[in-house]
């Protein structure tokens, strides 16, 4: 527990501290680098019983959590003795992890409540180790127990967390069961309403990873921080950052290793287990959207070694400009949902990633935003890989309990998870901590506390949100939100030409806004696919590029725009669009269909990217 200084470890730390006298409940982390581990996989077929509300297996009558019932995973008397119990995972059907339920069985596709899983495994215990379990996320509580005893909980839908289950494992045969609970409540985030879908299981990777008993959990290896890009200034080549050892007295030897850079320090740690480094790289090519280059990284520590890839840059604003390694950059993007192309349900896989990247390569995107929360891994791996720039997302969604101060414990958790994990991530330069939030006193106190604390936590990053209305006076439009002096980069969400207006409206307004790089981070219309008529009919995909045009036409008259991402890439499933044939329980304002069938909009915004940006760097 002397990782309790460190934030991310301190908030669960005072989780673990409250249940930890009672229980004993082990280590909960995260690891960072845990997809660059050898791991054993838990993927794969998991039994699986479905709980109606009130889920009194789970709950007991005050709502605390049971550790009787499922969890044991008991076999019911069936030939001989007295009736004893009334479930068997061991004869129950199966869903595939990771995966939602609601794309796996059609009876649960807008099931919403407890779904419990179940699967055994085999495993060798080795001396001198411990084995986390690992989950990718689970959406949105979840309890695990092992071999029938409780191991850890977790509340947020869409970041990882490693569970230590070395006490509880045995040789031979084990089994995991979890309980996994997309019920909505007041006080969570998101809250009770959003405009996407509850898709709700284990919904990325599970797996047991193995490391010494002395371990890194928490590095960053960067391009140090304030470097001069300056004409003849000393190229930017200093690599710095720090490695973790949970559990290593001070003075453990911390190697860090890029053999390609000629990079190759060592570090010791101090008496919380920290090794702070800095080298200069022989050689160092900066990573960047025409030349996305990720280095190999070792790092080692005693009998633990982590290898990752890892890209360096440097991003900060100047003025209204955002710089990419020193020069100003136009950001070209789209919005995009974890949502997977073609198959459907949450997106998980290498080739859902790919579907992702080959939509925005279509557009000539050099960046996206992944709303409204942390995407998969393998989505922050593959735009590193593609030199596609990203912004990061957690799901304070519009109504959020803003007074309350249980509330800003768990989006400072949620906010210091998104960030441990993909801290190491060259292309990801922004950490948004909201969407269109109402502008209230409470909220806006709350929003700015989680600012500064995200710049607090990551000041290699800029801090954004996406804001929604300003003051309208006619055709003036003045953006005057308090929220706005805590934020590097203001995102700005509109909808002239479907909510408000016409698409010719746009060409009449005036935008006020303060000196500060600002992104149009929504504006769009619904297009059913294949649907076609005059610029002016609604749910063309004509009318939809019209209302493009327009915006772009707008967004260019704004000197402070530094980028654009319409709303959305990708037609999205979300239980509030219930307009059948227009919708049939998809949002449609992407320019591509769910089945990735190009809207007429593709065209529009590729050629206006390529050939007319309508921002400048
Ligand atoms: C918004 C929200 C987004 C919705 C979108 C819409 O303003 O930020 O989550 O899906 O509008 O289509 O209404």
């Amino acid at each position: 527990l002397r990782s309790c200084s460190k934030p991310l470890a301190a908030v669960a730390c005072l989780v673990l501290t409250a249940s930890a006298a009672a229980q004993q409940t082990p280590l909960r982390t995260l690891l960072v680098g845990a997809d660059r581990r050898p791991a054993q996989s838990l993927d794969g077929d998991w039994h699986y019983l479905v709980e109606q509300p009130p889920a009194r297996e789970l709950y007991d009558s005050q709502g605390k959590i049971r550790d009787t019932g499922y969890a044991l995973n008991t076999h019911p008397n069936i030939s001989s003795g007295p009736h004893n119990s009334e479930y068997d995972f061991s004869t129950a059907p199966t869903l595939k992890v990771p995966g939602d339920w609601n794309t796996q069985d059609p009876t649960l596709l807008r099931f919403e409540g407890v779904v419990w899983y179940q699967r055994d495994f085999d495993y060798t215990p080795q001396p001198g180790q411990r084995t986390f379990l690992h989950i990718g996320a689970a959406n949105y509580r979840s309890v695990f127990w092992v071999n029938g005893k409780r191991l850890c909980e977790h509340e947020g839908g869409f970041t990882p967390f490693d569970c230590d289950a070395t006490a509880l494992l045995h040789p031979g045969s084990n089994f995991v069961v979890a309980a996994v609970d997309s019920t909505r409540h007041q006080d969570d985030i998101p809250s009770l309403l959003y405009d996407f879908y509850d898709y709700g299981g284990l919904t990325r990777d599970v797996s047991l990873i193995t490391v010494p008993t002395e371990f890194i959990d928490d590095y960053r290896v960067q391009l140090q921080h304030g470097a001069s890009f300056a004409p003849g200034s000393a190229a930017a080549r200093t690599v710095a950052g720090y490695v973790h050892v949970e559990g290593a007295a001070a003075g453990t030897k911390v190697n860090i290793r890029i053999p390609e850079a000629g990079v190759d320090a060592t570090a010791t740690t101090d008496g919380n287990g920290q090794a702070s480094f800095q080298a200069e790289a022989k050689r160092l090519d900066l990573w960047s959207t025409t030349n996305p280059k990720l280095y190999a990284v070792q790092i080692s520590a005693g009998a633990d070694h982590v290898a990752d890839q890892i890209g360096f840059r440097d991003v900060r604003v100047d003025g209204t400009r955002i710089l990419l390694n020193g020069k100003p950059i136009a950001l070209l993007g789209a919005n995009m949902h974890a949502e997977a192309p073609v198959r459907g349900g949450r997106a998980y896989s290498d080739a859902d990633m790919q579907n992702i990247v080959k939509m925005l390569h279509a557009i000539n995107a050099n960046f996206v935003r992944l709303c409204h929360y942390p995407h998969d891994e393998r989505m922050t791996r593959a735009t590193d890989a593609a030199g596609i720039l990203a912004w990061s997302e957690i799901p304070l969604w519009q109504r959020i309990t803003f007074s309350s101060p249980e509330v800003y414990a768990k989006a400072v958790t949620m906010l210091h998870e998104m960030i441990r994990r993909d801290q190491n991530k060259a292309s990801v330069i922004f950490w948004s901590v909201s969407n269109e939030t109402p502008n209230n006193a409470d909220r806006t106190r709350f929003l700015t506390n989680l600012a500064n604390e995200a710049r607090h936590t990551d000041s290699t990053r800029l801090i954004t949100s996406a804001l929604i209305g300003p003051r309208v006076s006619e055709d003036r439009i003045v953006q005057d939100d308090p929220l706005m002096p805590a934020l590097d980069v203001v995102g700005q969400n509109e909808y002239i030409g479907w909510y408000e207006g016409t698409a010719e409206d746009a060409d009449r307004k005036t935008w006020v806004l303060p000196q500060k790089p600002f992104i149009m981070s929504e504006f769009g219309a619904e297009a059913t696919p294949g649907n076609h008529g005059g610029a002016h009919d609604r749910w063309t995909e004509e009318q939809q590029v019209n209302v493009l045009q327009h915006q772009f036409a707008m967004i260019r008259r704004i000197p402070q725009m530094r980028g654009t991402t319409p709303w959305v890439l990708m037609d999205f499933r979300s239980s509030t669009r219930n307009i059948p044939k227009l919708q049939n329980g998809y949002n449609r304002k992407g320019l591509f269909s769910e089945t990735m069938q190009p809207k007429q909009s593709v065209e529009l915004v590729r050629k206006t990217y390529t050939e007319n940006p309508p921002v400048k760097a």
